[in-house]
């Protein structure tokens, strides 16, 4: 049986983001808020992928080579709450048209390559809590942070003693603004 691996593209957040993220977290959300995300997993889905031969990984690692995007500033300034897959979320009240344009990239050379893509609106968020099913208290005031994406990357997710595991395995420039 061919080798396949659970990937997906994303964007990463800043080391200094992930800490000030989960200080808040940890300031806001009680243990029974749900199981928080490990710092260094916090990222932005743009496409899942599923499970991808590495055949199938290579060609869309070719067409990610191939992408011109230009760079964006997000706004982290939406917070959230979905109780069915149980997630609370960090996302944005006004998405950049750079970022949707990605994302839309990447889905669509996804499907295309035969990853199936959910039928759901892209709702760009950083997932913050699993395992949230249960009513969550969300604090009032929202954070304001702001996320520069200056590349996107594909990452593996992998399932080991009970934890799950984000790796990078390559990630590519999106175009800086002229200046
Ligand atoms: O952290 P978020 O929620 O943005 O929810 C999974 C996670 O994204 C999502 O892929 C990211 C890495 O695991 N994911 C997992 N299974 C999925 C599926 N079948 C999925 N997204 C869409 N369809």
């Amino acid at each position: 049986m061919p080798e396949s691996r659970r990937l997906f593209f994303a964007l990463s957040l800043p080391t200094a983001l992930q800490k000030q993220v989960i200080r808040w977290r940890a300031d806001n959300f009680e243990p029974e808020d749900g199981r928080p995300v490990a710092a260094a997993n916090l990222h932005l889905t743009l496409a899942f992928l599923g499970d991808v031969s590495d055949q199938k990984a290579g060609v869309l690692r070719e067409i990610a080579t191939r992408i011109q995007s230009p760079a964006f500033s997000l706004r982290l300034d939406d917070l959230g709450h979905w109780p069915r897959p149980g997630v609370v979320w960090l996302g944005t009240r006004r998405a950049p048209l750079a970022l949707l344009q990605l994302a839309s990239l990447l889905r669509s050379h996804a499907a295309r390559n035969g990853c199936h893509q959910s039928t759901l609106p892209f709702h760009p968020h950083v997932s913050l809590l699993r395992g949230a099913t249960r009513p969550v208290a969300l604090p009032a005031a929202t954070p304001q942070w702001q996320l520069d994406a200056t590349d996107f990357s594909l990452y593996e997710s992998r399932f080991h003693q009970g934890r799950t595991r984000y790796q990078c395995l390559q990630s590519w420039p999106l175009l800086a603004a002229p200046p």
